[in-house]
């Protein structure tokens, strides 16, 4: 609990603070003292809730969704059965391109509606702090619909959310053949996001027959330039050097990261990157090989983990889904597995000051499992364990039972 703030990079991310019999007092939404339930017994609490026999822990950060958008892409799933692969989908006008048409389609009151329903479901997953990109609008109008919804919800929804703008999500039809006239249009939005605070971050699809890593650096800088901190999309599918990319400019976190190179997993660790690694991307891709996360955690990078929640490769809102790929598929230890969706997780959207941790002076975002270890949450998958959410000190879910 004492730990300074800052992610927790590598060997450390094995040392897990777990207290036998803890205790919280909160605050006004803040958390006030923590220790066993001797040490805080002194305090006259109005309320008390027993855990006993639950585990209890921060809220669940989530880094890396598409959460706004329109439509749905169910019908690519034969597609996908037969072998075409997630970029000729692209490349025929669909999957991104797909969503892309339905989010220009879908009026504003619609998308917020329905980024509600998939946020409402996120807290129900015991998650209360977010990341949002935008990225289906590909062009000035949609992409500042879709960053409004994300601040309106930040505004109105007891989720703490993080917008980012993903303009350079893919090549709309409009710019086929010309990217780099398309990378101006996005560029010149800057500005006025900026301004406007639409977003916090900026980030890039760093991707064969999408970004090149040229086109990444170059759109980046002036991302820089402007005042945002960035993020990439790096090495989902190929390894293409996103990472080198992500060291070089000081980028907040590189995400995805499932071809990167030796030499990037170096880099990212020596320049303090964080890695937020997406294992429910490459299961639902129905890929084999997978991010290295004990490379990357052996060579000392903070490691941060990620539903990439969207509606095509990657449809879930359930972390806890997530925490069991990377025990299975990742190797990651339990002990990794909580730092990475709390306090990791946060330090990769800026939030590591308020969020992923039960500190004094932090956000009461508290979550009571029905579960009595840390263990078990990685090792039970494909359901919801949460029993009770809090976000600042108040209660936002409790899990309902049967009728009758
Ligand atoms: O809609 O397919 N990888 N962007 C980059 C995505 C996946 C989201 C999508
Ligand atoms: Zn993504």
């Amino acid at each position: 609990m004492d730990r300074d703030d800052g992610p927790v990079k590598g060997k450390d991310m094995s040392q897990l603070d777990v207290i036998a019999d803890g205790a919280i007092a909160v605050k006004d939404g803040q958390v006030l003292a923590v220790g066993t339930t001797t040490d805080l017994n002194y305090f006259q609490a109005k309320k008390r809730i027993d855990c006993k026999g639950k585990l209890v822990t921060p809220g669940l950060v989530e880094p890396h969704t598409h959460l706004v958008f329109g439509g749905s892409r169910e019908h690519e799933m034969a597609l996908k059965q037969q072998g075409v692969p997630y970029l000729d989908i692209l490349k025929q006008g669909g999957g991104i391109l797909s969503t892309v048409k339905s989010t220009r389609e879908t009026s504003e009151q619609d998308l917020f509606k329905k980024a509600t329903f998939h946020l409402d479901r996120m807290m129900s997953y015991g998650i209360t702090t977010m990341e949002a990109k935008s990225g289906y609008g590909l062009d000035y109008e949609t992409e500042m619909k879709q960053m409004r919804v994300a601040n309106r919800l930040k505004a109105s929804h007891k989720m703490d959310m993080v917008s980012t703008f993903l303009g350079a999500h893919a090549i709309p039809e409009e710019y086929k053949g010309d990217p780099d006239g398309f990378l101006d249009e996005m560029a010149a939005m800057l500005p006025e996001i900026k301004e406007k605070q639409l977003a916090e971050y900026v980030d890039i699809f760093c991707e064969t027959g999408v970004f090149s890593v040229e086109q990444s650096r170059n759109f980046l800088e002036k991302a820089k330039a402007t005042g945002f901190n960035v993020k990439i999309h790096a090495d989902e599918i190929d390894p293409l050097g996103g990472a080198e990319l992500a060291a070089k400019l000081g980028a907040i976190s590189a995400d995805h990261l499932v071809g990167t190179s030796d030499k990037g997993m170096k880099m990212l660790a020596e320049n303090s990157v964080i890695a937020t690694l997406l294992p429910g991307t490459s299961f639902y891709l129905g890929k084999e090989n997978h991010a290295r996360a004990r490379d990357m955690i052996e060579a000392g990078t903070a490691v941060a983990l990620s539903t990439d929640f969207n509606p095509g490769s990657s449809v879930t809102e359930n972390l806890q889904f997530i925490m069991n790929l990377a025990a299975l598929n990742l190797k990651m230890t339990p002990e990794e597995i909580w730092h990475a969706v709390t306090v990791n997780a946060a330090n990769a959207i800026g939030r590591g000051d308020q969020a992923g941790k039960i500190a004094v002076g932090r956000n009461a975002d508290i979550v009571i499992w029905d579960a009595d270890n840390y263990l078990y949450i990685p090792y039970h998958y494909g359901v919801n364990h949460v029993n009770t959410v809090f976000k600042s000190g108040e209660k936002v879910f409790e899990r309902g039972g049967l009728i009758g």
